[in-house]
């Protein structure tokens, strides 16, 4: 690409208006610059829309873990894989609160109740009703993850006064079979639309380092950012790879592709939270200070995502102070 195009292209990623749909090679293009033209643009715009030194702080509490009848490849969560994380009961509202309490007395201002289910049944979205009150009585942000949502359950999540609906498309469409037999993505994007059409913001990403081409991460940024509009969140998971998943084993997805994915999300999603997400605490701090410049401005905190590790809170803070960094107060623009 020449110099002319490049600026053609830039003065079009700069206007919210005319970078409404992006095709997969224009994001192809933008994955293939030069690291540092790159990063330029993504920080360019960044900044245009943020405070880029402010990050939010969002932590994951696992309230049903185990026992998950789907098969996604990734996942240790999966009853049929032995990966030695039990089936077990759902937290009760006590124990959620208290984390909640715990997570805002350390800095967080979202918090996200992730469920291992292929959809909530109705008793069992009772309970989370009633968590997502108590959560949000505590004055955060409240996200919640409990797989494909039936007619009526965005709504219902919605009165209670959940803020975000997490439900990731995960992956490009034409590699979505490959790593999920017991659903379809059009299944993802039907309750993405379920939980749009409840009012609800939409936190939705993916995951890179699953085997798949620099296209086919494209592809899946092209889906994210032509969704209408495009989620409030998106978070970027690099492959946390657990023993006895199929995935485990997978060739590492170099730190610099997961850098450049960062920054494709930030241009086509420019007024999004794009969080640097699953995969931090095998990332070095060198490569997470090259995502916040790369548009990343968001982090799951504290010291557990939902089954796996993710570094503790003191070591993130410290990172924060030793960039310039801050917590971010108001937590999201949307
Ligand atoms: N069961 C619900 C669902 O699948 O939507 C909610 C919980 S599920 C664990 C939430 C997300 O976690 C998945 O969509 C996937 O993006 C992410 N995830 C799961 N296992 C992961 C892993 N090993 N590495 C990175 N991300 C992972
Ligand atoms: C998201 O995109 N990543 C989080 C959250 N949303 C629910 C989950 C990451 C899970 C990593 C594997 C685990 O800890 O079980
Ligand atoms: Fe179940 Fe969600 Fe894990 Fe898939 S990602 S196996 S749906 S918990």
């Amino acid at each position: 690409m020449d110099t002319i195009t490049h600026n053609a292209r830039a003065s079009a990623i700069a206007d919210p208006a005319t970078a409404a749909r992006w095709s997969i090679d224009a994001v192809a293009e933008l994955l293939d610059l030069p690291f540092n033209d790159l990063l330029y643009r993504a920080q360019t715009i960044h900044r245009a829309n943020f405070d880029v030194n402010a990050v939010q702080l969002s932590t994951l509490l696992s309230i049903k873990t185990g026992g998950c009848p789907e098969d996604c490849g990734y996942c240790p969560q999966a009853a049929r894989y032995h990966t030695g994380v039990d089936n077990e009961v759902m937290l009760g509202i006590d124990e959620v609160v208290a984390a909640a309490r715990a997570a805002r007395d350390q800095g967080a201002t979202r918090f996200c109740m992730g469920a291992a289910w292929r959809g909530p049944k109705q008793r069992e979205l009772d309970r989370v009703l009633d968590m997502v009150k108590a959560v949000r009585g505590l004055g955060m942000e409240t996200c919640a993850t409990l797989g494909m949502l039936k007619a009526g359950q965005a709504e219902q999540l919605k009165e209670a006064g959940l803020d975000f609906y997490n439900h990731n498309l995960d992956t490009a469409p034409e590699f979505y079979g490959e790593i999920v037999s017991t659903r379809t993505q059009d299944d993802r994007l039907d309750t993405l639309a379920k939980v749009r059409s409840a009012g609800l913001h939409v936190c939705s990403g993916g995951i890179v380092g699953m085997g798949e081409t620099r296209r086919t991460r494209a592809a899946l940024i092209a889906q994210l950012a032509n969704l209408d509009p495009y989620p409030e969140s998106v978070p970027i998971n690099n492959l946390v790879q657990v023993e006895g998943t199929p995935l485990h084993g997978t060739a590492e997805l170099d730190a610099f592709e997961f850098v450049r994915t960062i920054a494709a999300a930030r241009i086509t999603m420019p007024t999004a939270m794009v969080r640097l997400s699953a995969g931090r605490q095998q990332m070095s701090e060198g490569i997470q200070a090259l995502c916040f410049a790369a548009g990343a401005n968001s982090i799951f905190y504290g010291d557990k995502l939902l089954t796996t590790g993710n570094p503790d809170a003191l070591r993130d803070r410290a990172l924060l102070t030793t960039l310039g960094m801050y917590p971010m107060q108001v937590a999201s623009k949307a």
